[in-house]
């Protein structure tokens, strides 16, 4: 057990949660946000809340992103509800409101603090166990943005501004590369060419959405495996998590970051890049729980690129791992030095062997 930091309690204090808090935990998934599991003691029974700092470097507007976890957690309650679903608070976040009503805290630092209820008896993994595992991730973000599709005006806010938008991704990579501020790119060589050699990549998504081919949809836009709650004892899906990049995007991203993030059994630093492959029984079960809750909406443009869009998600967070271990560390938490280049190596390994199988998978797809 940790020790409570004072801080805690006193933030554990402004939200509405009757009891006294008895213990907290930091949580280490996730590299961006401070995130503790909190057990408070209610009527003598145990109950746990996530209480979250939202990280304002790469969140520059918390406001408006609390505005969209509200609206978006809101409609998928009401859908739910609707639907006459059972267990609604542990398949959608609830957002538990502050002693004055509102949906964050800001402490006297200036940081936001945000509390969920905690949803029990799931469980979350870094990797992938079995095919199983993929077809019910699949299957979660695609309910997910099956369940957003009706969210109506206004659009969401971008809360991080271009996210996804690999030309830009790849400016800032060329930037961090010309003034290698930290004498690191030298021991990035190799995956700088990679990635240079990559540049004709960047482009796809974004122009054949500009070319009105591919539709702008409500996507989660974060949807690493570990962002899915698998029910502890049946192993499926419950619910998806990480709400604070669901925004305006294209479905594609949606479905390439659950390949990089289901399809090879590593970690995302996994140092033997002999294990990192895309496996296709794996790929088969993702593309087969996604389309079973997306095949409503989704339309052949964006089918054809499902097995593309693996290759470049993987690719672009490879180069935002790249970017960001020649900036310094600034954006991802690291663990070690030379962590965020680890990742990347990792990820460039990735979309070498999804480029392998890119036939295959495609062939795959274009069957379903
Ligand atoms: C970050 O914090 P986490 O682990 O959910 C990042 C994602 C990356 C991911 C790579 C807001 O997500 O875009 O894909 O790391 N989130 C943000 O592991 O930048
Ligand atoms: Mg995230």
């Amino acid at each position: 057990m940790v020790m409570l930091e004072p801080q805690l309690r006193n933030i554990s204090l402004q939200f509405q949660i009757y009891g006294e808090i008895l213990h907290a935990e930091t949580c280490k998934i996730g590299h961006i946000n401070e995130t503790y599991t909190a057990t408070y003691n209610q009527g003598g029974t145990r109950v746990r809340y996530i209480h979250q700092k939202i990280n304002r470097t790469v969140f520059r507007d918390p406001v408006a992103v609390m505005n969209n976890v509200m609206r978006v957690t809101t409609h998928v309650r009401k859908r739910l509800e609707a639907e006459g679903a059972e267990d609604i608070t542990r398949r959608s976040l609830t957002v538990i409101p502050t002693r004055d009503g509102m949906p964050y805290y800001r402490d006297l630092q200036g940081e936001f603090w945000r509390t969920f209820l905690f949803v029990e008896r799931t469980r979350t993994f870094e990797a992938v166990q079995h095919p199983g595992q993929a077809y019910e991730a699949g299957l979660a973000f695609g309910r997910f943005q099956q369940l957003l599709a009706d969210l109506g005006d206004p659009r969401l806010a971008e809360t991080i501004p271009d996210f996804h938008n690999t030309r830009k991704r790849f400016e800032a990579f060329q930037k961090a590369v010309e003034k290698d501020h930290y004498n690191r790119a030298q021991s990035a060589q190799r995956e700088i060419d990679f990635a240079l050699k990559h540049e004709s990549i960047v482009d796809v998504l974004l122009s054949a959405h500009a070319r009105g081919e591919i539709p702008e949809r409500i996507t989660h836009n974060d949807t690493k495996f570990n962002n899915v709650m698998l029910d502890a004892d049946s192993g499926r899906a419950v619910c998806v998590v990480d709400l604070d990049t669901v925004m305006p995007g294209l479905a594609l991203y949606d479905f390439g970051d659950m390949v990089r993030t289901t399809t090879s059994p590593t970690l995302e630093d996994e140092p033997d890049l002999s294990k990192v492959q895309m496996h296709m029984p794996v790929f088969k079960e993702l593309a087969r729980g996604y389309l079973e809750a997306a095949h409503g909406f989704i339309t052949p443009a964006e089918r054809s690129q499902l097995a593309f869009s693996g290759q470049l998600i993987t690719f672009t967070i490879g180069l935002r791992f790249l970017t960001d271990y020649l900036n310094g560390d600034t954006y991802f938490r690291i663990h070690r030095p030379g962590h965020n280049l680890d990742r990347c190596r990792t990820q460039f390994k990735l979309v070498r062997s999804i480029e392998r199988q890119h036939e295959a998978m495609q062939n795959h797809v274009d069957g379903l």
